[in-house]
Order: C-alpha cells, then structure tokens, then sequence
C-alpha cells in the first residue's frame, strides 16, 4: 500500500504494542471517537444548552453547544482555506479565553495538529516548539495579560520561516490573519473523522533534562482519561466545571478538565486568571460546581474564602494537583473552603491518580489518590529497578491505556524515559499503600516543581552558563513557603567579575525564556568543593549544594540541629 506522502520528517505515531491495544479496547476504554466527533454529537443533543462561558476582549460571552460547534466549523475551514493540510502542526499560544477551544477543536476537525504553548513561554520556547513539532501555522492572540504576542510572532516567523502562517484570535491582527476573517465553508471540511488511533495534539512536558520534550496523544487513549475522569470526578449534563489554571495544561484540559465537562454536556467557565478576585464572582454568578487548582492558589483560595463577599455554596468540589498538597495544607484547604477536596496527581505523559469522592477522610487528605484505570500498571522499584512491597518507597513506573509510549522526535529522551517493556520512567519518588494508593515522596531527577510548573535544573543552568561573567553554575529546587518550591542557582563568577543577581535575572528576559524559569534566588560561591575522588556529577553536586543551604537556613532559623 503507498503511504501518503507527508511533508513532515518526523511523522506523527504513538504506538502500543498490538496486544495490548487490542486489550485496551476489548476493555472498552478505546471506543473508536473522536475529539471532533463527540463534540459534533454533543452539539446535536444538547444544541442549546451552554457549553462555553468566558471572556473575550474584556466582554463575558456564552457558547452554546450549538454556537460552539459553529465556530469550530468555521476555524476548521479557514485553516485549511489557508493552504494547510490535514497533519500539518500548529502551535497554539492563547490565554483563558473561549476562542482556546474554538481553535483547537476547529484544529481537530480539520485534521490539523495542535501544539500546546503557555502564555507564559516566550521566543526560546515558541522557537523550540515550533522546530521540534515542524510546525507551520501559530495561533496567538493580540494582547494576553499586557503581552504584545504580535511582537513575539514576528520574532518567532523570523527565527523560523518554515512556520508560514500567523493566526490572530482577538484584537488587531497586524499584518497576519484575523481569526474573525475565517468564513464557514463546509465543502473544505473533510468528510472523514480522523482515526482514533492518530496523535490529535502535542502536549508538552515540564522536562527533567533540556527543553520540554512534547508528548504525542492519540483520540482514543485521551478520550478514554476523561471519560473515565468523568465518572470518578461526577461531571455530569448539570456540572459547572471551572478552567482557572492555564487552558493549556493538561490538568484543567484533561483531568476531567474543559474536555470532560464538554464530553459530558455539561458547562465550562473560563477564568481569565485564577485570582480569588477574577475567579470567585464567576463562581458565584456562574454557580461553579468543580474547579483544579495547584497547591499555592487552594491556599490563596482557602484564604481569600474567610473574608469574600462572594457566595462560593455551589462549589461542590475542589480538586488539588500538579504539586504536592501537604496533609496540613490539606486540612487547611477543606477548613476554609468547606467543600469537598480532591487530590489529583497527574501527568501530560498519562497517568492520572484521583482521590476518590466517598474516600475516607484520611485517605483524601494523606495521599495523592489511586489510578484511574485497572489496566494503568504500577510499579515501585528500587535503584536496580527490583519491584518493591506495598509500604516501601521507590521510583514510580507505568504503563497503561492512556500513558504514552514514547515522546515525539526525541531518541535521547525515549531511550531514558521509557523502560524495554514500555513502563513510563516518572521521575517520582512515592510509596504504595496496601490499598494502592500512592504517596508522593519526592523525585529522582532534577527538575523544580514551582507552584506546580516544572522546570528542567539543566535548562536553567544552561542559559547561566551563556552569561559572559558566569564560570559555572549549579540549579536546585529549595522548598519555599509559597510556591512549595524555588529556584535556587549556585553561580561561581568568571575570574575578577561579579554579576549582579538582578542583572542575571534580566539575562533570562534577553534570552527570551518564560519568566518562571527565573532563578528565585541567587547565591555567588567561590567554588564548587568536589569530593576527594575527584568529577562529581551534576546530580550530586546539586544534591549537596542544596542540602548546604537548607542546614545553613535551618541553622539560622534556629530550628537546625545543633549537635
Ligand atoms: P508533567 O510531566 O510536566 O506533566 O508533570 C507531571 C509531574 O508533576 C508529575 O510527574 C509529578 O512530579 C508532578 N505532580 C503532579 N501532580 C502532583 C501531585 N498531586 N503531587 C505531587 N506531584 C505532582
Ligand atoms: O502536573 C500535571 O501535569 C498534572 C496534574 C494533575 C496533570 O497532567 C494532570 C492532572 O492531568
């Protein structure tokens, strides 16, 4: 049979071994939909009832199912009235705004590829996106949050003048396209729904090493996570499901997230940010029923709950992840919001462990849930990779119907991440109670979980390394009161030049990274002490540093141990 000639180097494939897929939909969680196709049927059940609330250029809007998939229809056309073509990949760059899901449904009922970007990120990382995915189309919108992201395309299409196309979702578009040009044209829509199998979207990852890898995920694997979230999580037609952390995460998209509560025909509201002061009277007027947020903000929420004027009763649940939530601020959290909580620890790569709703008490507040699936395989190993007893704490590996294979065009990170039999390497450190439950420890690679963004050490040494007056430097995450964890760089200064930490801190700015890689906190040594035996690794030398400063703190906090 004669391939269809693509124009992409790196085809687009995320592969499970055909016994297991056949296991997988057997099963009956790989049912053959489609992200287009279930909308569409939705759209047809529940036309008028509200799918999307949020705000566009300052002004609240409502999407019915209907109006949504009108619009969906119409992006669809005009991407392909463009000149792009079914597979072609295009990197999506939006703030909390209900146009998010216009365009990356109207992306999946084109045939067209998603690639997820944060507002946050900035040309190093749009750049890097664009060239690893071989993208040629880029969706942005005018201003977010006082950002000219028109600026930041004409430097992204500069640095990469195979990416052809520049789509402008609100506001004025410049000289690219205006998303508001897009006319419904049916006849160019294809007549096909994609195949469930096929990558619908590059997702991307934190990252232990480097630059974020992206993360390939099919129709039928995603579809089955949130169904099935659904299910654990009680969305149903009557849930309010509230987006308050980035659209693009894969936490408020997927876990039961905006996807979810669409699935469900029920109604997402999208906050534009997740302030106490932008998000609770979206609540109260919206009557929100289910909201995700990162361990910071429950607190900031629980907080802000005490004193609100804001009436937050229909709030039935709230669910915490992407960090780890502590028991005491567990408690904390239920204190000050009453509502139900629910522990979510989750990963753009699969995996999803949810709390359950009837759990006991205890168990919601002491661990980070259970898998979703029968079929997601847990292992807990040691150092040699020996499976461990329920109790005892290890690295944390799997595999499963909705936990990726393999990352997108990246040998090197493949042949890391994923053990010959195909368990996912998580990079976390946890204990597995009897009942199956998973207790979050901590991680075995080198990466900062700041307020629930993962950033790479070696990225954030990297463009130290790049500054002229930095001879070496060393990255780790230090806990912080706050964020749950700062950015700590260790910097030795080029012979007779001394740096200034703000001066450091803009070269991120120059570099153009997204301004949560910023080191927190810089601290100039004279030298990095390597042990007798000569080289240490990266590893070690920032697992000592950061145990320096932690005694050093603890000892002037008075708390350290003074024997
Ligand atoms: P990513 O692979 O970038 O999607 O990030 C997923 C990682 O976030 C996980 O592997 C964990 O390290 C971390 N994480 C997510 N949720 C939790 C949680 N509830 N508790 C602790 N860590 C979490
Ligand atoms: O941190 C994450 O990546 C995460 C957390 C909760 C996630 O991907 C998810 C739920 O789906």
């Amino acid at each position: 049979m004669n391939r269809i000639p693509t124009r992409h180097r790196h085809p687009l494939a995320q592969i499970w071994p055909s016994e297991f897929a056949a296991r997988y939909r057997q099963a009956g969680y790989w049912r053959g939909e489609t992200l287009a196709g279930f909308l569409r049927e939705r759209a047809m059940q529940f036309g008028e009832r509200t799918a999307i609330v949020g705000y566009s250029n300052g002004e609240l809007i409502r999407w019915s199912y209907a109006q949504l998939w009108e619009q969906v229809e119409t992006a669809a056309a005009g991407f392909l009235a463009l000149g792009l073509q079914p597979g072609d990949r295009v990197v999506v760059q939006l703030g909390n705004m209900p146009q998010f899901y216009s365009v990356v449904f109207g992306l999946f009922r084109a045939g067209l590829i998603p690639v997820y970007a944060l507002p946050a990120h900035r040309l190093t990382e749009i750049t890097h996106f664009a060239t690893k995915a071989e993208a040629s189309a880029y969706v942005v919108a005018a201003r977010y949050e006082q950002f000219d992201y028109l600026a930041l395309a004409r430097e992204v299409k500069a640095a990469q003048p195979a990416l052809e196309h520049v789509i402008v979702v609100d506001g004025d578009a410049g000289e690219f396209t205006s998303l508001s040009s897009f006319r419904p044209e049916p006849a160019r829509l294809p007549t096909a729904d994609a195949d469930p199998q096929s990558v619908a979207f590059l997702q991307i990852s934190g990252g232990s090493t480097g630059l974020s890898k992206l993360i390939p995920r099919t129709h039928d694997d995603y579809i089955y996570s949130f169904r099935a979230s659904n299910a654990i999580c009680n969305i149903t037609p009557e849930s309010v499901y509230m987006v308050a952390l980035p659209a693009a995460h894969n936490f408020p998209m997927s876990s039961p997230g905006a996807f979810g509560a669409l699935y469900a025909g029920a109604t997402v509201v999208v906050s534009p940010n997740p302030s106490p002061e932008t998000a609770f009277p979206l609540i109260a007027a919206e009557r929100v029923t289910a909201v995700g947020l990162v361990p910071p903000l429950a607190l900031l929420w629980a907080q802000a709950a005490a004193t609100t004027p804001h009436d937050l009763s229909s709030l039935q649940v709230l669910q915490v992840g992407g960090a780890k939530l502590t028991p005491e601020a567990a408690r904390r959290v239920i204190a000050g919001l009453g509502c139900q909580l629910q522990q979510v620890f989750g990963m753009a790569e699969g995996l999803v462990n949810y709390t359950r709703l009837d759990d006991p008490i205890e168990t919601i507040i002491e661990t980070q849930g259970r898998p979703i699936s029968p079929d997601d395989e847990v292992l807990v190993v040691d150092d040699q990779g020996h499976a461990l007893e329920p109790g005892q704490t290890g690295y944390l590996l799997t595999r499963g119907p909705y936990t990726i294979r393999a990352y997108h065009n990246d040998d090197a990170a493949n042949a890391r991440s994923f053990t010959e039999d195909g368990f996912y390497r998580t990079g976390d450190v946890v204990t597995r109670t009897p009942q199956g439950y998973l207790i979050v420890q901590g991680r075995a690679t080198d990466h900062i979980n700041r307020a629930g963004e993962k950033i790479s050490a070696e990225e954030v040494e990297d463009h130290l390394l790049a500054h002229p007056q930095v001879f070496d430097a060393a990255v780790v995450s230090v806990p912080d009161t706050y964020l749950g964890e700062r950015i700590c760089a260790f910097i030795i200064p080029q012979q007779g030049e001394k740096p200034r930490a703000p001066e450091l801190k803009k070269w991120f700015k120059q570099r153009n990274v997204a301004a949560f890689k910023v080191p927190d906190q810089i601290v100039f040594v004279d030298a990095f002490d390597t042990t007798a035996v000569g080289k240490t690794s990266r590893k070690e030398l920032r697992a000592r540093l950061r145990a320096q400063l932690l005694a050093q703190e603890a000892a002037e906090n008075g708390t350290g141990d003074k024997q």
